[in-house]
């Protein structure tokens, strides 16, 4: 017999009886429990109201291991005579309460009934949770309060606040919350301890901080205030800065004056939290890991994102850092952020996780997308990861994450998770496995159909999953039991409904093709035209953010295969090789860069803008190092513009050529200005590059680098 509880407990003892409370409960043991877990335990279990009970005993707990001293250990026994609940602290009653309810099921004749049990449970990892640190919208208020509650009921209890679109946390980081933001922090601190989770707030201050008296202390000042709200955990983000605040030494000396003058003084604050400069293993290539390692107080935890800045979490990659700042690190997991993907979903399983990492860790906190709701899903792997590491099955806690989301309609919920997790091509490198059961299959028709066959197995199959494609979106608006996921994903509900019946409409009219119907299939090919231009009208008029605008689903394996058979059947109709007019066209311009970091940066091409996608980073760019677009001979440039802010201007060069070769400085650009726009670009020109002729590093961060064209 087996139970399921999400988090998985470490032990559970169990027989297999089931036990119908022959009272109700009554509380006994230490006083004054904590009013949270008992108002769960009261709803979980009948009460005595008078006359005969059993008890309900909640005592301190013994522990004989070091991990049951952990926040939120417990150890929870049901006999037919008693219960018992052994803690560490309120946490560890609160997560009792948490299992309890998981354990209470009903009967035929709508009764409680237990599991005789002894579950012996702790955390694998003292500091769980997420990290609101992306680039975006940041959340709602109501987002916040629903992922505070969420936290509580998985057992996760870290919260850290650091959207980098709040000014008060980034740009005006010294400037005082407005009166109505500063209420809602406040209610936030108390949702965050009413489901025992700390709610920490970071300040972002390093791109313009001085290091001097007066910023230390305008940092201790903005702490005060949200001491005030409530706040008793607190963060310092040096991440995606340039300049003088990457200094390691100065912001080791920042953060150990906060320990001193803030955190000792006050007594009641968890330990301080700091993200660094160079916060993954792709960029530690100074000695500035070494530089906080010794010189930071050891209290102070250091986060980290993993070998790269999107990356699976490794132990090797863990032993590496550890050794660098002399403490376990505290895990940044940018995932299931979207920020650098912005037109996709990520909705797959959090997978990518050591099981073996569990002690080189002090903390693991995930940094989500801009969609809450929609986060969930990943969130929930984090919380089982994280709480019994060695026992994580991601595809599992996939699953009950979106029995949990959508219990309604779980299976359509699936669908549409399943086939939108990939991000798609993106500068990171990061890729995830998207539709991996329908792989082989889209293959195998896709290459048949190629060679003139028609693989009617696959076809059926590959129906069958169209067919539910379309009827997903349907079933998730009809559950109506979470109105703000459909609010968040519905740009994406609607393109997934729209590929169903577009994959559909191709497999009859590769059918039809290969039935030699050449009526039909012209149909049918107008039919899949029309969906696609449907699904672009959708892709240009949803999500149109500066970075990666629209509305992408399945783009690894569905659209691929759809666009496959398209493109085949165009050939087919029109005996050409010649490609048809709606297709996706491929361009020749391209990117022309000697620099790592933007070596594997996308670049856009639309209306005759070609462009950079902005990047979020800080990039580094080495003496003779350019960043430059290539567009091909039937254009001429209209314009150039420039917006790389946070750079060093000094010893930059903008050059044009017509060769790539031969270079030409481009003279009118002032030699202060980090955003600027070139109007008479010469017409010969079909290269434009910026070159670092400084002698030195240069720091920048690519928000636009674009050229305007028009067909000659
Ligand atoms: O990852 C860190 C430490 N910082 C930023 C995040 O704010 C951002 O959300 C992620 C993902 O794009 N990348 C970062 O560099």
């Amino acid at each position: 017999l087996s139970l399921e509880l999400y988090p998985q407990p470490q032990h559970i003892v169990i027989s297999n009886q089931q036990y119908i409370p022959s009272h109700g409960y009554t509380l006994q043991g230490i006083s004054n429990p904590d009013a949270d877990a008992v108002k769960i335990l009261k709803k979980a279990l009948p009460f005595a109201q008078s006359g005969k009970s059993l008890p309900l005993e909640i005592k301190k707990l013994k522990a004989k291991t070091p991990e049951m001293e952990r926040s939120g250990a417990y150890i929870l026994d049901i006999s037919k005579k008693k219960i018992t609940i052994e803690i560490v602290d309120n946490r560890s009653l609160f997560y009792a309460a948490q299992t309890l309810k998981q354990l209470v099921s009903y009967n035929e004749a709508g009764k409680r009934t237990l599991p005789l049990c002894t579950i012996t449970d702790y955390p694998d990892v003292l500091y769980r949770g997420t990290v609101e640190g992306f680039y975006g919208t940041p959340w709602s208020h109501a987002d916040r309060i629903s992922q505070l509650r969420f936290y509580g009921e998985f057992k996760m209890n870290t919260y850290i606040y650091g959207p980098k679109d709040d000014p008060f946390h980034s740009a005006s980081w010294r400037e005082p919350y407005p009166v109505d933001q500063a209420n809602q922090i406040k209610e936030l601190t108390a949702e965050a301890a009413r489901n025992k989770v700390d709610f920490v707030w970071a300040i972002h201050p390093g791109q313009d901080i001085q290091w001097n008296a007066t910023d230390s202390s305008n940092v201790i000042s903005k702490f005060e205030q949200m001491y005030n709200l409530g706040v008793r955990a607190f963060a310092v983000f040096f991440d995606d800065i340039s300049g003088e605040g990457t200094n390691a030494a100065k912001q080791a000396g920042l953060m150990n004056y906060i320990q001193k003058e803030f955190v000792e003084k006050k007594n009641d604050i968890q330990p301080l939290i700091m993200c660094p400069t160079e916060y993954n293993r792709a960029w530690a290539r100074t000695d500035y890991l070494d530089i906080l390692g010794e010189q930071l107080h050891p209290a102070i935890q250091i986060m980290w994102t993993g070998n790269r800045v999107v990356d699976d979490i490794t132990l090797e990659g863990l032993e590496w850092v550890n050794k660098r700042i002399r403490r376990p690190a505290y895990i940044w997991w940018n995932f299931p952020v979207s920020d650098y993907c912005r037109d996709h979903l990520l909705m797959g399983p959090a997978y990518g996780l050591d099981t073996q990492a569990s002690n080189a860790m002090s903390g693991f906190v995930a940094n989500p997308m801009e969609h809450a709701e929609a986060s969930k899903v990943a969130l929930f792997g984090v919380a089982m990861y994280s709480w019994n590491i060695h026992n994580y099955d991601p595809q599992l806690a996939w699953e009950k994450a979106c029995e949990y989301l959508v219990p309604k309609a779980s299976i359509a919920f699936k669908t549409f998770c399943e086939n939108n997790s990939d991000p798609g091509p993106n500068g990171h490198l990061y890729r995830r496995e998207e539709s991996t059961r329908y792989q082989a299959l889209a293959d195998n028709f896709l290459s048949g159909y190629r060679n003139g066959r028609f693989g009617e197995r696959d076809a059926n199959q590959l129906g069958a999953l169209f067919a539910q494609i379309q009827v997903a979106p349907e079933l998730i608006y009809n559950q109506g039991d979470n109105k703000e996921l459909i609010k968040e994903i519905n740009p994406w509900l609607m393109q997934f409904e729209l590929l169903g019946r577009c994959g559909t409409n191709a497999l009859h009219m590769a059918h039809a093709w290969y039935e030699k119907d050449r009526q039909n299939t012209w149909q049918r090919f107008l039919a899949v035209s029309a969906v696609m231009d449907s699904m672009k009208l959708i892709n240009r008029s949803f999500n149109q953010n500066p970075y990666q605008k629209g509305v992408k689903v399945s783009t690894r394996v569905l659209m691929p295969l759809i666009e496959g058979i398209y493109r085949q059947t165009s050939r087919n109709l029109l005996s050409t090789t010649e490609t048809p007019s709606n297709e996706i066209r491929v361009s020749t311009a391209s990117t022309i860069t000697n620099v790592n970091q933007l070596k594997n940066q996308p670049w856009s091409e639309d209306d005759g803008l070609i462009a950079y996608v902005p990047m979020l980073e800080v990039v580094k760019v080495e003496p003779d190092e350019y960043i430059g677009l290539g567009w091909e001979i039937q254009k001429d440039a209209e314009s150039f513009t420039f917006n790389l802010p946070q750079s060093n201007v000094e010893g930059r060069v903008f050059e044009w050529s017509a060769d790539g070769k031969t270079w030409t400085p481009l003279s009118d650009i002032p030699a202060d200005r980090t955003k600027f726009t070139v109007n008479n670009v010469d017409s010969k020109a079909h290269f434009i590059r910026m070159r670092n002729n400084s002698g030195k590093q240069m720091e920048l961060k690519v928000a636009s680098f674009s050229v305007k064209t028009k067909e000659v």
